[in-house]
Protein backbone atom coordinates (compact mmCIF):
# COMPACT_ATOMS: atom_id res chain seq x y z
CA UNK A 1 0.00 0.00 0.00
CA UNK A 2 3.01 2.42 1.21
CA UNK A 3 4.37 1.40 -2.29
CA UNK A 4 1.29 2.07 -4.47
CA UNK A 5 1.20 5.90 -2.55
CA UNK A 6 4.69 6.14 -3.17
CA UNK A 7 4.13 5.35 -6.82
CA UNK A 8 1.07 7.79 -7.13
CA UNK A 9 2.96 10.67 -5.78
CA UNK A 10 6.42 10.21 -7.80
CA UNK A 11 4.09 10.20 -10.81
CA UNK A 12 2.41 13.26 -10.06
CA UNK A 13 5.65 15.04 -9.22
CA UNK A 14 7.97 13.35 -11.41
CA UNK A 15 10.76 15.77 -10.58
CA UNK A 16 10.98 15.23 -6.85
CA UNK A 17 14.37 13.96 -5.36
CA UNK A 18 13.80 10.27 -4.96
CA UNK A 19 11.00 9.81 -7.53
CA UNK A 20 9.78 6.84 -8.46
CA UNK A 21 10.60 7.55 -12.39
CA UNK A 22 10.94 4.66 -15.09
CA UNK A 23 11.82 0.67 -14.20
CA UNK A 24 13.27 -1.43 -16.68
CA UNK A 25 14.27 -4.95 -16.94
CA UNK A 26 17.69 -6.51 -17.26
CA UNK A 27 19.44 -9.83 -17.47
CA UNK A 28 22.74 -10.98 -17.29
CA UNK A 29 22.79 -13.98 -19.79
CA UNK A 30 24.60 -17.12 -19.43
CA UNK A 31 27.55 -16.07 -20.68
CA UNK A 32 28.00 -13.18 -18.61
CA UNK A 33 27.10 -15.34 -15.64
CA UNK A 34 29.73 -18.04 -16.21
CA UNK A 35 32.23 -15.31 -17.47
CA UNK A 36 31.69 -13.75 -13.78
CA UNK A 37 30.70 -10.25 -15.74
CA UNK A 38 27.44 -10.03 -12.91
CA UNK A 39 29.41 -7.73 -10.56
CA UNK A 40 30.97 -5.85 -13.09
CA UNK A 41 26.96 -5.42 -14.86
CA UNK A 42 25.81 -4.07 -11.77
CA UNK A 43 28.68 -1.77 -10.72
CA UNK A 44 28.11 0.05 -13.56
CA UNK A 45 24.50 0.65 -12.88
CA UNK A 46 25.03 1.30 -10.05
CA UNK A 47 27.59 4.10 -10.81
CA UNK A 48 25.28 5.52 -13.30
CA UNK A 49 23.27 6.40 -10.23
CA UNK A 50 20.04 4.26 -11.14
CA UNK A 51 18.32 2.00 -8.16
CA UNK A 52 18.01 -1.89 -8.14
CA UNK A 53 14.81 -2.95 -7.37
CA UNK A 54 14.92 -6.35 -7.58
CA UNK A 55 17.20 -9.15 -8.59
CA UNK A 56 17.51 -13.11 -8.36
CA UNK A 57 19.58 -15.51 -10.17
CA UNK A 58 16.93 -17.85 -12.26
CA UNK A 59 17.10 -21.31 -14.71
CA UNK A 60 14.62 -20.16 -17.40
CA UNK A 61 11.92 -22.33 -18.63
CA UNK A 62 11.57 -22.68 -22.55
CA UNK A 63 8.33 -21.76 -21.77
CA UNK A 64 9.16 -17.75 -19.86
CA UNK A 65 11.90 -17.60 -22.80
CA UNK A 66 9.71 -18.39 -25.56
CA UNK A 67 7.49 -15.38 -24.35
CA UNK A 68 10.04 -13.20 -23.44
CA UNK A 69 11.02 -12.86 -27.10
CA UNK A 70 7.76 -13.75 -28.15
CA UNK A 71 8.49 -10.87 -30.88
CA UNK A 72 11.61 -13.04 -32.67
CA UNK A 73 9.80 -16.15 -32.75
CA UNK A 74 9.85 -15.88 -36.90
CA UNK A 75 13.91 -14.85 -37.10
CA UNK A 76 16.17 -18.21 -37.96
CA UNK A 77 18.29 -17.51 -34.67
CA UNK A 78 15.36 -18.25 -32.34
CA UNK A 79 15.77 -21.83 -31.79
CA UNK A 80 19.42 -20.87 -31.06
CA UNK A 81 18.58 -17.82 -28.74
CA UNK A 82 16.01 -19.88 -26.91
CA UNK A 83 19.18 -22.96 -26.39
CA UNK A 84 21.40 -20.15 -25.54
CA UNK A 85 19.16 -18.31 -22.96
CA UNK A 86 19.12 -21.87 -21.39
CA UNK A 87 22.18 -23.28 -20.85
CA UNK A 88 22.62 -21.75 -17.68
CA UNK A 89 21.64 -19.20 -14.95
CA UNK A 90 20.71 -15.70 -16.01
CA UNK A 91 20.94 -12.81 -13.26
CA UNK A 92 17.31 -11.06 -13.38
CA UNK A 93 16.97 -7.58 -12.03
CA UNK A 94 14.73 -4.69 -12.53
CA UNK A 95 16.32 -1.29 -12.45
CA UNK A 96 14.53 2.50 -11.58
CA UNK A 97 15.32 6.08 -12.46
CA UNK A 98 15.22 8.93 -15.10
CA UNK A 99 15.20 7.42 -18.41
CA UNK A 100 16.13 4.58 -17.30
CA UNK A 101 14.73 2.47 -20.44
CA UNK A 102 16.80 4.63 -22.95
CA UNK A 103 19.81 5.25 -20.42
CA UNK A 104 20.59 1.75 -20.08
CA UNK A 105 20.29 0.80 -23.90
CA UNK A 106 22.97 3.11 -23.94
CA UNK A 107 25.24 1.57 -21.13
CA UNK A 108 24.46 -1.65 -23.04
CA UNK A 109 25.63 -0.52 -26.26
CA UNK A 110 24.21 -1.82 -29.78
CA UNK A 111 23.52 -5.63 -29.68
CA UNK A 112 25.58 -6.71 -32.38
CA UNK A 113 29.07 -6.22 -29.99
CA UNK A 114 30.60 -5.77 -33.51
CA UNK A 115 28.72 -2.38 -33.61
CA UNK A 116 29.07 -1.79 -29.93
CA UNK A 117 30.83 1.87 -29.06
CA UNK A 118 34.01 0.52 -26.58
CA UNK A 119 32.76 2.19 -22.78
CA UNK A 120 29.53 0.11 -23.08
CA UNK A 121 29.09 -3.28 -21.92
CA UNK A 122 28.74 -5.15 -25.02
CA UNK A 123 31.51 -3.05 -26.83
CA UNK A 124 34.30 -3.88 -23.71
CA UNK A 125 33.32 -7.64 -22.87
CA UNK A 126 31.76 -9.52 -26.10
CA UNK A 127 32.55 -9.98 -29.66
CA UNK A 128 29.44 -11.77 -30.90
CA UNK A 129 25.71 -11.20 -31.50
CA UNK A 130 24.62 -14.78 -30.44
CA UNK A 131 26.84 -14.42 -26.96
CA UNK A 132 26.24 -10.89 -26.04
CA UNK A 133 26.08 -10.66 -22.47
CA UNK A 134 23.22 -8.94 -21.72
CA UNK A 135 19.51 -8.52 -22.47
CA UNK A 136 18.00 -4.68 -21.59
CA UNK A 137 14.25 -3.79 -22.51
CA UNK A 138 13.96 -1.57 -25.50
CA UNK A 139 10.92 0.34 -24.62
CA UNK A 140 9.05 1.77 -21.25
CA UNK A 141 6.26 -1.14 -23.14
CA UNK A 142 8.30 -3.82 -23.51
CA UNK A 143 10.02 -3.27 -19.50
CA UNK A 144 6.49 -3.39 -18.06
CA UNK A 145 5.64 -6.84 -20.12
CA UNK A 146 8.88 -8.14 -18.69
CA UNK A 147 9.00 -7.06 -15.51
CA UNK A 148 5.77 -8.65 -15.06
CA UNK A 149 6.61 -11.63 -16.45
CA UNK A 150 10.10 -12.33 -14.48
CA UNK A 151 8.71 -10.97 -11.38
CA UNK A 152 6.24 -11.49 -9.48
CA UNK A 153 4.80 -7.47 -7.56
CA UNK A 154 6.29 -8.84 -3.90
CA UNK A 155 9.64 -8.94 -5.08
CA UNK A 156 10.08 -5.48 -6.29
CA UNK A 157 11.00 -3.79 -3.54
CA UNK A 158 10.30 -0.12 -2.46
CA UNK A 159 13.22 1.37 -0.22
CA UNK A 160 13.63 4.72 1.01
CA UNK A 161 16.61 6.16 -1.44
CA UNK A 162 19.09 8.90 0.42
CA UNK A 163 20.99 9.34 -2.61
CA UNK A 164 18.35 10.72 -4.60
CA UNK A 165 19.15 14.41 -3.54
CA UNK A 166 22.91 14.17 -4.73
CA UNK A 167 21.45 13.42 -8.30
CA UNK A 168 18.36 15.23 -9.38
CA UNK A 169 17.84 18.99 -9.12
P1 LIG B 1 18.18 -8.34 -26.20
O1 LIG B 1 16.69 -8.48 -26.42
O2 LIG B 1 18.85 -9.63 -25.86
O3 LIG B 1 18.49 -7.23 -25.25
O4 LIG B 1 18.79 -7.88 -27.53
P2 LIG B 1 18.39 -6.60 -28.35
O5 LIG B 1 17.11 -6.01 -27.89
O6 LIG B 1 19.59 -5.70 -28.33
O7 LIG B 1 18.20 -7.20 -29.80
P3 LIG B 1 17.05 -8.14 -30.39
O8 LIG B 1 15.83 -8.08 -29.54
O9 LIG B 1 16.96 -7.80 -31.84
O10 LIG B 1 17.69 -9.60 -30.28
C1 LIG B 1 17.42 -10.44 -29.19
C2 LIG B 1 18.58 -11.39 -29.02
O11 LIG B 1 18.73 -12.22 -30.17
C3 LIG B 1 20.11 -12.42 -30.42
N1 LIG B 1 20.35 -12.27 -31.85
C4 LIG B 1 19.89 -11.17 -32.47
C5 LIG B 1 21.04 -13.27 -32.52
O12 LIG B 1 21.46 -14.28 -31.92
N2 LIG B 1 21.26 -13.12 -33.84
C6 LIG B 1 20.83 -12.02 -34.53
O13 LIG B 1 21.05 -11.92 -35.76
C7 LIG B 1 20.11 -11.00 -33.81
C8 LIG B 1 19.60 -9.76 -34.51
C9 LIG B 1 20.78 -11.39 -29.64
C10 LIG B 1 19.88 -10.73 -28.90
Amino acid sequence: MICLVLTIFANLFPAAPGAAQERTFLAVKPDGVQRRLVGEVVRRFERKGFKLVALKLVQASEELLREHYAELRGRPFFGRLIEYMRSGPVVAMVWQGLDVVRASRMLIGATDPADASPGTIRGDFCVEVGKNVIHGSDSLESARQEIALWFRADELLCWEDSFGHWLHE
